[in-house]
């Protein structure tokens, strides 16, 4: 019998409005959870009847995280409908514009969402600077590399920062945190080299930010992408454009590379008896034995596939990342993605409708019926009832999981050449057993291991974008005749975002848009249960997760921060009834 309830709402440190409860036993372990998302946003509504040019520039006011994302997803939707293959250069550019996002965001939730989980911001000041510097040199050379930040200096004078915000009473960006709590597995000095690289960050992900705004002409939002192409003609034609984009990109790398992975290990090494409760060896799990740590949760996971290649067709083009779906963790096994086996659930979400739908009939009609309140105002889920704005997606009548873990896991099923090189590369280097992926710790390891991947493929993307500008191709857009291709026509634009796949279902009649539908990877891992009562991937991973102390639920918002959660995205108006923010329960 559950024991004690807890009651996490709001989790922050992500982005949108997330509520988790669950129900821990007599030994403090988690036996049940619920995730329910708190606001909803109507941008599938308000898509209807447009046209469908426009669509992307709407699209992409579902976030601003993902930015750009939701901008290109649409549009090559609308470009799937009318039939149109996007030229080379235009090809490059949006992968170059979606890469210097995926290394952007992943970093920013690394540092900014998601470390304080592992480190102990406090703690950080008993650290000896001299120390500190020793521990970085250590963990660096577990990544093949030298520290981003060398000798004690450095580390003294951050020390000195963070005491004197402390002694002041004010902790700032770092207040509160549950400093202190048992569940911290870092020493003091390891403390200090993961404060360190967060505020370094805050100045490296401004330049990876530019990234994205020198051929997407601004960020957040980029506006440079158009159905049939890209519009930033004169800035691939500007050796110096391309020059900037490379340097900044350097930088980025140097941070990702000397900080990024070197505390990844640091703290996947220090928590690592919580991502191997499996001892399986890469062979055992080859032959699809043991799997899952803490945290693991679905051991679904699905990848839709991105980044074109080559330019023989969106749907048919070579993939950076392949799409594939791996159930139970059996990595040798892989099995096609078939898009007609999508469809979304709402038995316990707040809209009308009966059965699971496939996206292009998809519907999104708002029913809220609010959650039960209890005599001290604190308002608790009617489980067996709906409970959150977020609808549950279900691929081929199983609930899946998706993000860089799930592109990571599917490209080693494909025995894809590089993904399998970077993803073993990183096991080898720290001595890890491929079994530690199955866990909220693998979750941010296939992070950092995608960060890299995609910080060294960028380079030869930009090389080859000037090769072939040089070469006389200049070519950025494909002409279409709009009255003809959009009498009656339907598409979709099925890819991957930082977060996971990420689809856009689009119906075209008469020139205007009559459905719409985005399913997102934050929609996928935040649903709640589906109609055969199956718990979503946030759910599922908690079950079985220890909460060391239960008045500050620490464990629960790592394993949920390991899926970055964007809640904008999820629910594509924030409702504050029947909600209390800030409240933090047990009872
Ligand atoms: Ni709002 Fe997004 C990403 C998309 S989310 S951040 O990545 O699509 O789930
Ligand atoms: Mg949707």
């Amino acid at each position: 019998m559950a024991k004690k309830h807890i009651v996490v709402d709001p989790i922050t440190r992500i982005e949108g409005h997330l509520r988790i409860e669950a129900m821990i036993d007599e030994n403090n372990t988690i036996v049940d959870a619920y995730s329910s998302s708190t606001m909803f946003r109507g941008i599938e509504t308000i898509l209807q009847g447009r046209d469908p040019r426009d669509a992307g520039l709407l699209a992409m006011r579902i976030c601003g995280v993902c930015t750009g994302t939701h901008y290109q997803r649409s549009i090559e939707g609308v470009e799937d409908a009318f039939g149109i293959t996007i030229p080379k250069n235009a090809r490059i550019v949006r992968n170059l514009i979606q890469g210097s996002l995926y290394v952007h965001d992943h970093l920013v939730h690394f540092y900014h969402l998601h470390a304080l989980d592992f480190v102990d911001v406090v703690s950080a000041l008993s650290a000896d600077p001299a120390k500190t510097a020793q521990e970085a040199q250590k963990w660096a050379k577990v990544a093949g590399t030298t520290p981003y930040i060398e000798g004690e200096g450095h580390f003294a004078e951050i020390k000195e920062r963070v005491a004197k915000f402390v002694k002041q009473g004010r902790l700032g960006i770092f207040g509160n945190g549950y400093w202190g709590n048992k569940h911290y597995k870092l020493t003091p000095e390891q403390n200090l080299i993961g404060v360190a690289h967060y505020l370094k960050a805050l100045d490296i992900q401004r330049d990876m930010a530019k990234m994205q705004a020198i051929f997407g002409g601004k960020n957040p939002h980029p506006q440079s992408i158009v159905v049939g192409g890209v519009t930033c003609v004169q800035d691939i034609q500007n050796p110096a454009r391309i020059a900037l984009f490379k340097n900044l990109l350097k930088e980025s790398t140097e941070f990702v590379k000397k900080a990024y992975l070197p505390d990844v290990y640091m703290a996947g090494t220090m928590y690592a008896d919580e991502a191997t409760d499996s001892k399986a060896t890469f062979t055992e799990l080859m032959q699809g034995k043991g799997v899952g740590g803490t945290g693991g949760g679905l051991l679904n996971y699905m990848s839709y596939g991105d980044f074109r290649l080559d330019d023989t067709g969106f749907y048919k083009s070579a993939l950076l990342f392949p799409s594939g779906i791996v159930y139970g963790g059996d990595i040798s096994k892989v099995e096609d993605v078939d898009p007609e086996k999508v469809a979304e659930d709402v038995t316990h979400s707040w809209y009308e409708g009966k059965n699971p739908l496939h996206p292009y009939d998809g519907q999104t009609i708002p029913k809220y019926t609010g959650l039960d309140k209890r005599e001290d105002g604190i308002a608790y889920l009617k489980t067996n009832e709906k409970y959150s704005w977020i609808k549950s997606p279900i691929y081929n009548d199983t609930r899946v999981e998706v993000g860089p873990l799930a592109r990571m896991v599917v490209g080693v099923a494909r025995k894809d050449e590089r993904i399998t090189k970077y993803v073993t590369n990183f096991l080898k280097r720290g001595n890890l057993p491929i079994s530690v992926l199955f866990s909220t710790v693998g979750r941010t390891a296939a992070r950092a291991i995608e960060t890299e991947l995609m910080a060294d493929v960028m380079v030869e993307w930009a090389d080859e974008l000037a090769a072939n500008v040089a070469a006389g191709d200049l070519s950025t857009w494909t002409e279409f005749d709009f009255d003809k291709v959009s009498v009656k026509t339907k598409g979709m634009g099925l890819a991957e975002a930082p977060r996971g796949a990420l689809g856009h279902w689009v119906k075209i009649e008469n020139g205007k848009i009559v459905n719409y539908q985005a399913v997102v990877p934050s929609t996928w891992n935040a649903a709640p249960r589906d109609y055969k009562g199956r718990l979503g991937a946030y759910e599922a991973s908690l079950i079985g997760t220890k909460v060391a102390e239960p008045e500050q639920p620490l464990e629960i918002i790592r394993t949920i921060h390991s899926f970055d959660p964007c809640i904008a995205c999820a629910v594509h108006v924030v409702d504050t009834k029947g909600k209390e923010l800030g409240v933090y329960k047990i009872d």
